[in-house]
């Protein structure tokens, strides 16, 4: 295949997985014990295959997500693969339904997926194909750390610290300050000199209590503070980040690139972690890279490392990968981690391939 000869769509397969995580992450929100990931198979009619996959958070997820990704693919059939165009186009056929959501999140998997033939036809890894380099990219281990108290999270961190990471995020919104405090502090005490701990919220306090409980976190040495109180209230964000010294971490909810510019403009974060099945998938995580560039925002990612590393090698803002392992169990070559670098995969396009016999065996309805 030449690097010029277009692919043209001709179809989608879908396969549902359900992956036990091998820690559980409980959030203020919600406990996550299985990953649902969707995993995407685009065929071309040249034969080449477009692979991505979606977390989709819960199994009903997966279930919408699946019918409003066969639909779009539906819509595009037979054309070129052209991740902008088809994406413009599949905006505004979507535009009543509303680009938003769960539909943005199936439009991201499909982007990711053209993108990934369109390299494998290229013959260039993602990252190359971005005009990134090859090679590695600083991550944080955001396994574990859940809401399981002092004993619980600090059983987690000899494990955590494994291959050399630097950095570890650690959940938090127990029911008082104190608990807050006695976790952070329980778990900083077994860090060696030089290791960071972000921490996240999940949108849990009110902006007073936010005000309240990071005016004591920030005296610990937190590296960041992620979403202390709701995602959308961009107000209650620019108190945050203008009445705190802890840098205020944002963006793992915004629908697409527009919203990225929107909360820079109001100085409502002072990082940005866009997730790339929200953002609009590479053609959106490379918009959204270009506005934090220019506007001095550092970039860090949101799940998904595999892609998410190619994309950070051509971010020129770039900050911190955040790793989970839990495609793992899916993957014939599972992202490799050394001395706390994600090793970004040198085959063509992404590098997600399917471990068949896995994926078989987890599938669900
Ligand atoms: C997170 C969100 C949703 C699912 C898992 C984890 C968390 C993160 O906010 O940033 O990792
Ligand atoms: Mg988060």
């Amino acid at each position: 295949m030449s690097a010029t000869a277009a692919l043209h769509i001709r179809g989608v397969t879908l396969t549902p997985v359900e992956v036990p995580l091998k820690l559980a992450l409980g959030t203020s929100a919600a406990t996550v014990s299985d990953a649902p990931l969707l995993l995407i198979d685009l065929h071309t009619a040249e034969g080449i295959n477009g692979n991505a996959y979606l977390f989709c958070y819960r199994r009903s997820g997966m279930k919408a997500i699946a019918a409003l990704l066969q639909d779009a693919v539906d819509l595009v059939r037979g054309h070129a693969v052209e991740p902008l165009p088809l994406g413009m186009m599949l905006a505004r056929r979507l535009a009543l339904i509303g680009n938003v959501g769960l539909v943005r999140m199936a439009l991201s998997g499909l982007d990711v997926a053209l993108w990934d033939a369109n390299a494998k036809a290229a013959g260039l890894p993602l990252a190359a194909m971005l005009g990134g380099g090859a090679g590695r990219m600083r991550a944080y281990n955001s396994n574990g750390l859940g809401l399981l108290g002092v004993r619980g999270t600090t059983a987690q961190v000899p494990l955590l610290l494994e291959r050399g990471f630097t950095a570890l995020k650690l959940r938090l919104g127990y029911p008082s300050l104190q608990q807050d405090l006695d976790v952070l502090q329980a778990v900083r005490a077994l860090l060696p000199a030089g290791v960071q701990l972000m921490v996240d919220y999940n949108q849990a306090l009110t902006l007073q209590e936010a005000l309240l409980r990071g005016r004591r976190l920030q005296e610990q040495g937190v590296y960041w503070l992620e979403e202390p109180i709701r995602h959308d209230d961009w107000d209650g964000c620019a108190t945050l980040a203008r009445e705190l010294d802890v840098p205020l971490q944002m963006g793992e909810n915004l629908d697409g690139p527009k919203n990225v510019w929107r909360m820079i403009a109001r100085k409502a974060c002072d990082f940005m972690m866009p997730d790339l099945a929200r953002i609009g998938g590479v053609s959106g995580w490379v918009q959204s890279a270009s506005i934090c560039a220019a506007a001095g925002v550092d970039i860090s990612s949101h799940l998904y490392p595999e892609v998410s590393a190619h994309l950070l090698l051509a971010s020129d803002s770039r900050h911190w990968l955040e790793y989970a392992d839990w495609a793992d169990a899916i993957l014939e070559t599972p992202l490799v981690i050394e001395d706390g670098h994600a090793v970004v995969n040198a085959a063509p396009g992404v590098g997600l391939r399917w471990n068949t016999e896995a994926v078989r065996r987890l599938t669900v309805q």
